[in-house]
């Protein structure tokens, strides 16, 4: 059985990245008031952080629609026998939802829709431990008892530098628990039960960044295999120190470097940061 990955442009997996690994994508797009652009192919996150910081009114997102997603799987009918196809949060995002749909109307293709619960490059996990598997010949059903296996070990933990664009986007979870004090805090982030909801309230980036690399630092003393990557909203550099003291600290550990890209970028806005890791 031919197995083909497919994922969403959330998962911010670069486009050489997919090509290496055979993965196909979807994507979501962002709607400035002059016109709606799929992220990666209309817009680069370079321009998109550009062009927020110059617009006044904020930017919506909007899903993959039912005909482009079924576009994509008829497509992928020519070569493969089924399709497992990893998104964003369900709790977030109608994506998975729409997926499962275009799922049951496309012949000639059996489609498994993952949802990953979170987004970015956790998604990005989950999607390149697929691809490897499905180039390895495992059938659907073990690459999805593996994903499930990896969700079991997943943590992500992120902060923005400013709360209203998650709120005005009403992905913000519990909110009324952070709103009261919204301008004096840098609350940590992260996701239950598919939602965004606060981790814990700090008052500064600084001890705020240090309290999920304490996280992350439990983890690693307790002996555990991690796969760590750190996510910045325009931000690389922090990213790359952040990654470089934690390497020094702990060399063993495999480390990469991702991207809120514009979809994402829209509801965090510049400057947020990510940790996340799973054991391998
Ligand atoms: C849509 O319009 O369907 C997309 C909605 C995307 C909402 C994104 C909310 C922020 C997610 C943060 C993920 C952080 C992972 C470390």
């Amino acid at each position: 059985m031919k197995v083909a990955v497919m994922t969403d442009s959330t998962a911010y997996i670069t486009p050489e990245e997919r090509e290496k690994h055979h993965i196909h994508m979807v994507p979501l797009s962002v709607n400035f008031q002059d016109a709606s652009y799929r992220e990666e192919l209309d817009i680069t996150t370079e321009a998109f952080y550009q062009k927020l910081a110059q617009e006044k009114e904020l930017p919506s997102t909007s899903q993959p629609s039912l005909g482009d997603i079924t576009e994509k799987l008829e497509a992928l009918t020519k070569d493969y026998d089924a399709v497992i196809s990893v998104h964003l949060s369900s709790g977030i995002s109608g994506t998975y939802q729409t997926m499962v749909s275009a799922g049951d109307m496309v012949e000639g293709i059996d489609v498994y829709a993952y949802d990953s619960e979170m987004s970015c490059m956790i998604q990005g996990f989950y999607t390149l431990e697929a691809a490897a598997m499905a180039q390895n010949g495992a059938s659907p059903e073990d690459i999805l008892a593996r994903m499930d296996e990896m969700k079991k070990t997943v943590r992500a933990y992120f902060m923005v530098d400013d709360l209203t664009n998650l709120q005005r986007g009403g992905r913000l979870s519990n909110a009324q628990a952070i709103l009261g004090s919204l301008l004096q805090i840098k609350p940590i982030l992260h996701f239950e039960n598919k939602l965004i909801v606060p981790f814990e309230k700090i008052r500064t980036k600084k001890k705020a960044i240090s309290r999920i690399l304490g996280l992350l630092d439990e983890e690693v003393h307790a002996g555990k295999d991690l796969r760590v990557v750190f996510i910045h909203g325009n931000d690389r550099p922090y990213a790359e120190k952040l990654e470089a003291d934690f390497k020094e600290k702990h060399p063993e550990i495999e480390t990469s470097i991702s991207y809120f890209g514009p979809v994402i970028g829209t509801h965090l806005g510049q400057g947020a940061i990510g940790v996340a890791w799973y054991e391998k």
